[in-house]
């Protein structure tokens, strides 16, 4: 029964004064890095983009950050530059502790395909790997923090519980983006896949 802390893209472009802000973003490092010694495992995602992914608005004539597309996988938020690939933004937070990190996960590295969840990219079908790490260790139970709750936090939680983990997101220990609604969608949705949001 071992337990594992998977803390999502905390890196400079979430954070205040980066590319794609999340409000208070830096706020939950401390925290964070006290919860680390609680766990068997600690696994660090990091959103990964090559220049001119697809997820972004840049990458789109006419379209601004913010605004829907559709993508052959389904409808897509359309963000700012973000998190490219060896950017001082795409950098983690430099006061995370990645000393007691027992992998990094690097996501979204598939320029024609977004990627918010750390198990699959955002056709529900690209692995990353992860489900098989975590299994192998024989891991059951998941605690989730980090940024954003309500896109990629929600979508790792919602892919871990249907991968059969018991999924735990510690909702002080993230921070939301709340784009249209979002962040209530996506408290429904995890409420809705049995996930525990303390
Ligand atoms: C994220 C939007 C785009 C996230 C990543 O980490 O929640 N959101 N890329
Ligand atoms: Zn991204």
């Amino acid at each position: 029964m071992a337990n594992a802390l998977i803390v999502i893209d905390v890196q400079n472009d979430f954070c205040p004064g980066g590319a794609l802000a999340v409000p208070e973003g830096d706020q939950i490092v401390p925290r964070i890095n006290a919860l680390m010694q609680d766990f068997d495992t600690v696994v660090l995602t990091q959103d990964w983009h090559p220049a001119g992914h697809s997820s972004f608005a840049s990458s789109h004539d006419g379209k601004s950050p913010y605004e829907m597309i559709d993508m052959p996988y389904g409808p897509q938020v359309l963000w700012p530059d973000h998190c490219v690939q060896g950017s001082a933004g795409s950098d983690l937070h430099a006061d995370l502790d990645v000393t007691r990190a027992n992998v990094i996960i690097r996501k979204g590295t598939n320029p024609a395909i977004d990627s918010y969840s750390a198990f699959f990219e955002n056709d529900q079908k690209t692995p990353t790997g992860l489900e098989g790490y975590l299994k192998t260790l024989g891991v059951t139970e998941i605690t989730m923090v980090g940024l954003a709750t309500d896109f990629c936090v929600q979508f790792s939680a919602l892919d871990a519980a249907r991968l059969g983990f018991q999924v735990t997101v510690r909702e002080g220990l993230c921070r939301a983006i709340d784009l249209d609604g979002s962040l209530k969608a996506a408290k429904n949705a995890m409420d809705a896949a049995g996930i525990s949001r303390i």
